[in-house]
Formats: C-alpha cells, sequence, structure tokens
C-alpha cells in the first residue's frame, strides 16, 4: 500500500484549501484569506553528545492536491534574516514525509525519506521574490512517479518534515528568529515557491539533555530538585496531568517522593555516578559528609517547623519539613560517611543545631550497633 516513492511526491502538493486549489502536480498552498494556518508541529528528537546537536522535527500537516505528471519534488528552507542571521550551527539535515491515515492516526514519519540535499533549489529559493534577506537557505530535491500514488481517502493527510540541528548554545539565536518553507517542482508553471499563511517565526519548545533536567538549563542540580518541590505535597502525592507528565520520573502517573528518588538516581547517572544520590546529599556531590551537614546548619531549619523545606534545607523525605524523620531516612539508608569532604563542623552554640548533631550520633550509634 505504502510506496515511498510516491509519498514523497505528495510533499509538493501542499494545498491548504482543497477545494480552491487546482488539480496540479507539486504546487503550493494556495493565499486566501478564509483559509486556516497551515497545522504545525516541532518536537524535541535528541541531543548528540559527540557533535553536540540538537536536533528538532518539523512535521507540517497538509491537505494534498493530486499529481499528474512525473515530476522531481523540491522543497527547503529558509532561516534567518538581516536582524538575525542563522547561527553556523544551523543545518537542516533532511526532509521527511509521512502519510496519516484517518483523522489523528499516528504515522512514522522517519519511514519516509529520500529527499536529498539539493544546492540549486537552494539557491532558488534564496533568489526567490519574498525570501527573506540575510536568510540561509537548505533545499531538497527527490524524483517522484506519480503513477503508483496510493488511493487517498478525504480524511487522509501528508505531512511534510524537516529535520533540524544546531547547538544548544545557539538556542536563544534559532529559537524566535524568522523561517519560511517553500515546496514545488520541476514542472513548468509549478515552480518552488514559499509557503503562505504559515507561522513566520520558529517557535521551539524547551529541550533537555536528560530527564533529571526540569528546568531546562541543561543541567542536572539542586534546582531540578526545587522545581520538583515546588509541584506540590510530595509526601501525599497527587496525580500528574499533561502538563506535568515531565515530573513523572518513574512513569506511575503520580507526582510523589518516588519522583525524587527517581531523580536522585537519574542525576547521579547524568554525573557518572554508580550509585544514587543519599538522602543528605544536600550538595549532591556523591558524598554524605560534614559539607552537607554544614549546609544544613547555615540554613537553620531544623526542627524549625517552617514548611516549604528543600532537598538542600534538609527535607530529604519531601514532607516539606527538616526534623528528625529526615535524618532517621537518612540514616536508614545508611550512607553518612563522617570522612568525606571534611570541614571544620561550626561551634555547635545554638540549639537547633545541637540538637541535629545529637539526633544524627544518635542515629549513628544505633546502626553501629545492630
Ligand atoms: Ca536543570
Ligand atoms: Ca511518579
Ligand atoms: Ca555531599
Ligand atoms: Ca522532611
Amino acid at each position: 500500500m505504502h510506496n515511498p516513492a510516491c509519498n514523497y511526491f505528495l510533499a509538493c502538493f501542499l494545498a491548504a484549501n482543497l477545494a480552491s486549489a487546482p488539480v496540479v502536480a507539486c504546487t503550493m498552498s494556495i493565499s486566501s484569506v478564509e483559509a486556516p494556518e497551515i497545522e504545525i508541529e516541532i518536537e524535541f528528537e535528541d541531543y548528540n553528545d559527540v557533535t553536540n546537536r540538537v536536533t528538532y522535527q518539523i512535521e507540517i500537516e497538509s491537505s494534498v492536491v493530486p499529481p499528474t505528471n512525473t515530476a522531481v519534488c523540491q522543497c527547503g528552507i529558509s532561516f534567518g534574516s538581516e536582524l538575525v542571521q542563522a547561527p553556523e550551527s544551523f543545518r537542516v539535515l533532511n526532509a521527511i514525509v509521512g502519510l496519516r491515515r484517518g483523522e489523528g492516526d499516528d504515522f512514522d514519519l522517519d519511514s519516509f525519506s529520500g529527499f536529498e540535499p539539493d544546492d540549486d533549489v537552494a539557491a532558488t529559493l534564496a533568489g526567490l521574490n519574498g525570501t527573506n534577506n540575510g536568510s540561509t537557505t537548505f533545499g531538497f530535491s527527490t524524483p517522484v512517479n506519480p503513477f503508483n500514488l496510493p488511493p487517498l481517502q478525504a480524511e487522509d493527510a501528508f505531512v511534510l518534515g524537516f529535520l533540524i540541528e544546531f547547538a544548544p548554545e545557539d538556542f536563544a539565536a534559532v529559537n524566535g528568529n524568522q523561517i519560511q518553507f517553500a515546496a514545488g517542482s520541476n514542472e513548468p508553471g509549478h515552480p518552488i515557491n514559499l509557503f503562505q499563511r504559515y507561522q513566520p517565526t520558529l517557535k521551539l519548545p524547551p529541550f533537555r539533555l536528560d530527564e533529571c533536567d526540569l528546568n531546562y538549563d541543561l543541567v542536572c542540580d539542586v534546582q531540578d530538585l526545587d522545581v520538583l518541590y515546588s509541584l506540590g505535597d510530595l509526601a501525599r502525592g497527587f496525580e500528574r496531568t499533561d502538563a506535568t507528565e515531565v515530573y513523572d520520573l518513574n512513569g506511575d502517573d503520580r507526582i510523589d517522593r518516588r519522583d525524587v528518588q527517581e531523580w536522585l538516581k537519574k542525576a547521579a547517572d547524568f554525573h557518572g555516578l554508580d550509585d544514587a544520590y543519599a538522602p543528605g546529599d544536600v550538595n549532591l556531590d556523591g558524598e554524605f559528609g560534614t559539607s552537607d551537614l554544614i549546609q544544613v546548619f547555615v540554613a537553620g531549619q531544623y526542627e524549625s517547623g517552617n514548611d516549604g523545606q528543600t532537598w538542600a534545607t534538609g527535607d530529604w523525605n519531601a514532607d516539606g519539613y527538616f526534623d528528625s524523620s529526615d535524618t532517621l531516612y537518612a540514616f536508614q539508608v545508611g550512607r553518612f560517611n563522617p570522612s568525606a569532604n571534611i570541614q571544620p563542623l561550626p561551634e555547635p552554640n545554638t540549639a537547633p543545631f545541637t540538637l541535629l548533631l545529637v539526633t544524627l550520633c544518635g542515629w549513628t550509634a544505633i546502626r553501629h550497633r545492630k
């Protein structure tokens, strides 16, 4: 049923308004005041730490105008402008086409590939009337045979996809920058043309290099735990929503302290550690030692009764407070290493800190007796 060669061809028959579009090969969407904007989805795909590039897939859904002749289909992207030029790292890696059968059906865009980069198409696009001055153009083409086209049902849709890449540090230069899409063919009368009514700027969802990066700043650190803690009562737990799905790190459809534990595993893995971060390791250096105790001492929240505590201020069991239940938990897990990252402990001249030390010593003694 699916003949890839046919599907590539249909990339060129993008028309937002099927009723008013002429039936011609490799035509473009027709400008029309009534026609809706072309539907587009952009998803983060991957990060390659060898090349230091992030990739995003852009999917553009369209109605289809049936082709009539054999042709070379062409498509491309023009990116950037005189104001903000495409960063050096920006590339359009591939053009791909998928067929979606019926409304809302899933499809596999990657299963249809075949366009090749084409400098002539890029040059044509660069010279088009309406192409942004100062933009960088990327062109693709593929020869197609229209006589093997699969029959299309009324609800079927073709999806044209582009795979883009850039260095993570160029995110700001890419996101919100101007973008133009084009398609056409080598047939006389149906040359490559700019899409109309497409959103003129590229709006990228933020990317993460790892699941533990909950605030999208490309590192996994205590600020990500702060994000998790800020979501609600993790001790009681609550159902995740679509918006909070990224925080459900153990995938059980709930947000609770088990996701904190999962974060401690994932973040340790992110930093190349074999074992999950232990409760008590507030500075996340892989050891629960004296430097951690100093940090919670400075924060001064032990048995304070103040709600809203975080990992860094001693709330290791994620119930909002720093109290003996946290120290008990830390010592049950039993990773306290008094010789780790030794620093002189401050004078225990405050009641809460004395209480903390007494508790720690108590739990340590109990553990040793066992
Ligand atoms: Ca982060
Ligand atoms: Ca969960
Ligand atoms: Ca530590
Ligand atoms: Ca607690």
